[in-house]
């Protein structure tokens, strides 16, 4: 009997992890979301991946970085699957091997998931005994000796057999998504959710937040569209909970444990309130930034009815998932009106914002306050825990630096001479902002700083827009910005990465007028 070709063992093998993958993405179906074992698996890199590893991700692949993550998993595995399989033998099953350690590590990423329990693991199982069926039939069964009419060329016929095989794979893996997306999607309870009505509603957002000129330069709008604000966390999937599923449960250093049911809420003020959220992770200039009308309930509120002992300085809140954020008790407890938010926008929360339920805090960066889908919240000490980015180097406190931003003119954008309109937006959460300045040319420009026309301040915890009129003079120029806090403090010089606790040091963009 003629053993297949290399490049056709190759092909069993990625054939092979194609119906592995296959049939335990479609048994999952039948489990729910926690048996999907590419999703766990993703996870566990994700959750394993070093801190500065992930920093380059999110800095190098935005908001693409979990695609991106994806398609080097499958390239990975497809690899791994081709190299063992071309030495799969009777003897020595090398690649049936891979595929069972495979198997293995994908059940471990299983149960390591929050919400697992040991039957999820089954889709795996068998999906791994249909992949080595598969490769040992296609490597080592009799389809190559068979006597077949097309005698000349029976390695064509397996490499078609395979080909075939592995689009079956294909295919049933992604029913397997679909039919998961689709049945476990809160997309209509979502829909069915009509927000409470603010019983304390946010002022209205009046047309002086726009500076002066506004009219002629492209700034960003005051407030973010949903669909256009950025989104960033962990979660390879977006989960999806349920109303009547959700529930967050207050412990720790409480005097009363206490459980809402989302019914639970309604006791409570509802509130609505403007806050600007931003990323640790956003360079200087860049775009992790965004502010929304935020509906929800006072955490204050419901962290009092379970009763904060007086020496507990932290809430460490977990998601669905597993995220950990570790809030001062203080800024959810003093006046600034922390949220547990349901409405964003008018809306009920996007799922990838944490449908239905999640926390919104003024002045702090989204990592260490602003828990999506929150079920838990263990009121703690700092020096008792440490949540999900502490762990992986970022500093446990964040407060948001004063930080400033040029939105026009863009990056290398050539302009006409004459009058022009620049601008940007400058922010210092739950401080405010006092100030922007622009300087025209670097230090060895000839006008130096000059103060930026301002939009009117709409409250502490909302960016500022700003605008800049300007005569274009021909040549090369850079522009610059700073902004200056309520606190009377200037955003700082000082270059700093995002890690450890947010970048730091002044935009300048180059554009010339030609
Ligand atoms: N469950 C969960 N919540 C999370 C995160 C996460 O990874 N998982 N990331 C946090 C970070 S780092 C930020 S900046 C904000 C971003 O919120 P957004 O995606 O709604 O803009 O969510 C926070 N909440
Ligand atoms: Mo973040």
């Amino acid at each position: 009997m003629a053993e297949p070709a290399r490049e056709t063992r190759a092909l069993a093998g990625i054939a092979a992890a194609a119906v592995a993958l296959g049939v335990t993405q479609l048994l999952a179906v039948g489990f729910g979301p926690q048996a999907d074992a590419r999703t766990a698996v993703g996870s566990v890199v994700i959750d394993i991946t070093p801190g500065p590893v992930k920093e380059w991700a999110i800095a190098t692949f935005g908001m693409a970085d979990k695609l991106v993550l994806s398609v080097l998993v499958l390239a990975v595995i497809a690899l791994v699957a081709a190299l063992t399989a071309t030495l799969e033998s009777r003897r020595a099953p090398v690649g049936s091997v891979a595929i069972v350690l495979a198997g293995v590590a994908g059940c471990v990423a299983v149960l390591s998931r929050p919400e697992a329990t040991l039957a999820d693991v089954v889709p795996t199982l068998v999906g791994t005994a249909c992949g080595v069926a598969v490769l040992r039939l296609l490597v080592c069964g009799r389809i190559t000796d068979r006597p077949a009419d097309d005698r000349a060329d029976p390695g064509r016929r397996l490499s078609l057999l395979a080909l075939g095989v592995l689009a079956a794979g294909a295919v049933t893996g992604v029913a397997g998504v679909v039919l998961s997306r689709l049945t476990s999607s809160v997309s209509a309870d979502r829909d069915a959710f009509v927000l409470p009505r603010a019983d304390a509603a946010a002022p209205p957002v009046g047309p002086d937040v726009q500076p002066k000129g506004a009219g002629d330069v492209a700034l960003p709008s005051f407030i973010t569209d949903n669909d256009e604000f950025y989104r960033i966390d962990t979660a390879l999937t977006v989960p999806q909970l349920s109303r009547t599923d959700w529930q967050l449960t207050i412990h720790g250093m409480v005097d009363r444990e206490t459980t809402y049911r989302f019914d639970d809420l309604q006791r409570f003020e509802a509130i609505e309130k403007l806050v600007t959220l931003t990323c640790v992770s956003n360079p200087v200039g860049g775009d992790l930034i965004g502010n929304a009308a935020w509906s929800g309930y006072r955490v204050r509120d419901l962290l009092a009815e379970a009763g904060i002992h007086p020496d507990a300085d932290m809430v460490l809140s977990t998601s669905v998932d597993g995220f950990t954020a570790g809030t001062p008790v203080e800024a959810l407890t003093d006046g600034r009106d922390a949220l547990l938010a349901v409405g964003m926008n008018g809306e009920p929360l996007p799922t990838e914002h944490g449908y239905p339920a999640r926390l919104v805090v003024p002045g702090l960066y989204g990592y260490v306050s602003a828990t999506k889908w929150v079920v838990d919240l263990e009121v703690t000490r700092f020096d008792r825990a440490e949540a999900y980015w502490t762990k992986r180097g970022w500093s446990a406190r964040g407060p948001i630096k004063t930080q400033s931003r040029i939105d026009v003119p863009r990056s290398g954008q050539s302009l006409a001479p004459g009058p022009v309109t620049f601008g940007g937006v400058a922010w210092a959460q739950h401080r405010g902002i006092r100030g922007v300045e622009v300087r025209i040319d670097g230090p060895g420009g000839t006008d130096g700083w000059r103060q930026a026309d301002l939009g009117a301040s709409y409250s502490d915890d909302t960016w500022r827009l700003w605008s800049f009129a300007w005569q274009a003079e021909p040549g090369p120029h850079t522009i610059t910005v700073r902004a200056t806090d309520n606190t009377g403090a200037v955003q700082t010089e000082q270059v700093a990465d995002p890690v450890p606790d947010g970048a730091s040091g002044w935009h300048t963009v180059s554009f010339t007028v030609t």
